[in-house]
């Protein structure tokens, strides 16, 4: 065979990470042979981190699927034997048609997150294989939806400031967000900020390396947001320093905004938040003063029972201290909606619409839903039996013999330890797509470096042949990358913000920033898309909690990202996952009062289940408050189990949001 010389295409990172980063891949030999960031891009500067700098370990991982795999032992063993796709294609056909016969289309559930979050993989042929089939629907809630649902009850979008202005805030407020282990990228603009002269104050329990590496860490109690926000809000507007003109003519609901501050009086606050009375007088009086102010919301004020509470009660300080009038501060907890794509139709127009499923309740739906049961799972872009909420009743589930379910994987998870069928899955190097981000404002072409090794397939291309081997006929169910790529933007195309962003301007020029000026302040310079065009003050319609039977117990767990790996992708890449057992991190007082010794094994127990780990002594953890990172693989460390056996698939006051990061448990050394 003749060399061929090496080659460099444009792709996009395609995990679920804040900074979606360009990547210049080169090929040689017919095989990648690096993965760097792109140099030109405005976010990624060049680099990537610790985890995507050994990508290759990952693409070229010796485990990786390559042929449909079928199940040969008992559930949950993964004892699979190689066969064809053809064979594959019959049986899945055959069952599916079977369980549709028997019980409706409604006992079919798709099952998927962001395990890639390209359009063409996330979103696209699959939701319109499921529409198709009348399957169940499901509520993808298991990461943004509470702070999704109240932005756009808030502001009708969400919408934040350009990542690229963050230089120029003078305050900024990293509200339980870790990004020097979760969004790289925005190391660099916050560092430039500090250069300007501005002060980083982290607003987390734990002293995080983001709450060590700035300027001013408040440790509040976990979950004690809603009283630190509020508390703030009744200090401001106590003292008149709130800006009346912005909240008169841009606000509606005011006056229940206040309502619910004065409930929070300092004292009362500092005794909820354990905050001295000082340090928040101190906050609000900064908060009064300092502009550019910008409040930066992370996942760590949405995975709890109150997330909707708190971030409203956090994105009011952005609106009533006027701090939406600035460039370069404001409000920002998700940047989606500056990508204002139509999503692809899913077709399928069932009446009434199919029931829904909230992935957070996957357990449940696997183990109580009737009327029709779940006959039948298809997973793709996840591993839930790892990261599901509620574990012990989502194993139970898929350990059912009577379930049916499809898992289209790159690797063998958990999850595939419980399926029929294993189908092999491409990477995103290997295949087209677009992406947008939720942080930052490049829409991004994905151009395929190599093809997909062995038998692999790209996400629309599996739903293209489940819809073969279901016999449907719909032509728009086998649409192909490209068409579905000019549909995607040609339906948006009239969009100001989208002007020129066609399928051929991206493939000559893969990163394209949408067309919002840098210096539009959102919600000011653009609209509010909420009924009478102004920002909502008063709170959203929030669900009273469900009860919580562990709330008395002594620790309130927290199960944050950990920064080499992200989720539960990169569990069995060797220079990447984790190698000490699985950890509870403990305040040195928590463990001698227990008497536990470093390294000693210990029993985490609630009603949900139980879970052994390592205890390791961690300055990083307040007394009261205990953490093991998310999320390892199961039977990585000698047990079938992992941190999620402990959380729960309660949801959130308003949004249907996960509830991680609510979890009381208790403590029992074994040995
Ligand atoms: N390296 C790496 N990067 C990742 C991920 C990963 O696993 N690893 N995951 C990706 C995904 S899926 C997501 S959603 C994002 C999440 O990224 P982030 O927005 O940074 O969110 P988390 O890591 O969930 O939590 C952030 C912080 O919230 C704190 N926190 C927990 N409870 C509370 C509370 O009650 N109040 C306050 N104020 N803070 C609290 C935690 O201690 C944690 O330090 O990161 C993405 N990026
Ligand atoms: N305890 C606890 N649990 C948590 C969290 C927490 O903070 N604490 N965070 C939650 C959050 S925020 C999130 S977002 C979820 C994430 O949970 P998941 O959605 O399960 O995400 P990952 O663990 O990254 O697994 C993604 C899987 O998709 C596969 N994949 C990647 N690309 C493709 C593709 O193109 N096609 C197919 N078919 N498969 C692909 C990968 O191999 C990987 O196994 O976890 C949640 N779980
Ligand atoms: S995981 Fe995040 S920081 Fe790392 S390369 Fe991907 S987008 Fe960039
Ligand atoms: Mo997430």
């Amino acid at each position: 065979m003749a060399a061929v010389p090496p080659a460099t295409t444009f792709g996009v990172c395609p995990h679920d990470c804040y900074d979606t980063c360009g990547l210049r891949v080169t090929v040689e030999e017919r095989r990648v042979a690096r993965i760097a960031g792109d140099p030109d891009h405005a976010i990624t500067q060049g680099f990537v981190c610790f985890k995507v700098n050994r990508y290759l370990d990952r693409l070229h991982h010796p485990d990786r699927i390559l042929h449909p795999l079928k199940r040969v032992g008992p559930k949950g063993r993964g004892q699979m034997v190689r066969a064809t796709w053809e064979e594959a294609l019959d049986d899945i056909g055959q069952r599916l048609a079977a369980i549709r016969a028997r019980w409706g289309g409604e006992a079919i559930l798709p099952y998927s997150f962001a395990g890639n979050m390209g359009i063409l993989a996330s979103e696209s042929l699959d939701r319109r294989f499921f529409a198709a089939l009348g399957a169940s629907r499901l509520d993808r809630t298991i990461c943004t939806a509470s702070a999704g649902a109240t932005a756009r009850w808030m502001f009708g979008q969400s919408l934040g400031p350009d990542p690229e202005t963050l230089p120029l805030a003078r305050l900024v407020l990293l509200w339980g967000a870790n990004p020097a282990a979760t969004s790289v990228h925005a190391i660099p603009l916050l560092d430039e900020a500090r250069r300007r002269g501005a002060r980083i104050v982290t607003i987390d329990p734990l002293a995080t390396a983001t709450a060590r590496r700035f300027d001013q860490h408040v440790a509040l109690r976990p979950n004690t947001d809603v009283a630190l926000a509020l508390g703030l809000g009744h200090l401001l507007i106590q003292s008149g320093r709130i800006d009346r003109a912005f909240i008169a003519q841009r606000t509606v609901g005011f006056d229940r905004y206040r309502a619910a501050a004065e409930a929070w009086p300092l004292a009362r606050t500092a005794t909820a938040t354990g905050l001295a009375p000082d340090a928040i007088a101190a906050l609000a009086d900064a908060l009064a003063t300092v502009r550019p102010l910008l409040i930066r919301a992370g996942y760590g004020v949405q995975r709890q029972a109150a997330s909707a509470e708190a971030t409203w009660a956090i994105a009011a300080l952005a609106v009533i201290t006027g701090a939406l009038m600035d460039v370069g501060g404001g409000f920002l907890q998700g940047n989606g909606d500056a990508f204002p794509l139509a999503p692809l139709d899913p077709g399928g127009n069932a009446d009434p619409p199919p029931r829904r499923v909230n992935m957070v309740q996957l357990g449940e739906a696997l183990t109580a839903l009737a009327d029709p049961p779940i006959g039948a799972l298809i997973v793709y872009n996840s591993n839930p039996a790892a990261t599901a909420p509620d574990q012990a009743r989502v194993l139970a589930g898929l350990a059912r013999d009577d379930l049916f379910t499809v898992v289209h994987e790159q690797m063998p998870t958990d999850t595939t330890r419980y399926a029929d069928w294993v189908l092999p899955a491409a990477m995103s190097l290997e295949v087209l797509d677009v992406h947008t981000s939720y942080w930052h404002r490049y829409i991004q072409l994905s151009q395929p470096a190599v093809p997909p090794p062995g038998e692999a397939v790209s996400n629309p291309e599996l739903f293209r042949r489940l819809a073969r081997a279901m016999g449907l006929t719909d032509p728009g169910l086998y649409a192909s990358d490209e068409n579905l790529l000019d549909e995607l933007l040609g339906q948006s195309a009239g969009h100001p913000w989208l002007t020129g962003i066609t399928r051929e301007r991206l493939m000559a020029a893969p990163s394209q920033k949408v067309r919002i000026s840098r210096a539009a302040r959102p919600f000011v310079d653009t609209p509010v898309h909420t009924p009478d065009g102004r920002i909502r003050l008063a709170p959203p319609p929030l669900a009273p909690a469900a009860p919580d039977p562990d709330r008395l117990r002594p620790f309130h767990l927290l199960t944050p990202s950990r920064r080499e790996t992200i989720k539960s992708s990169f569990g069995n890449v060797e220079r990447v996952r984790p190698h000490e057992p699985p950890t509870l991190l403990m305040a040195p007082a928590d463990m001698a009062a227990l008497g536990i010794r470093p390294g000693q094994r210990v029993r985490v127990h609630n009603t949900q289940g139980a879970t052994d780990l390592a205890a390791a002594e961690s300055a990083v953890t307040p007394p009261g408050t205990v953490v093991s990172y998310a999320v390892r693989w199961l039977h990585d460390g000698g047990s079938a189990t992992n941190i999620n056996q402990l959380t729960s698939g309660r949801l959130s006051d308003y949004g249907g949001g996960a509830t991680f990061y609510t979890t009381r448990v208790s403590i029992t050394p074994l040995d």
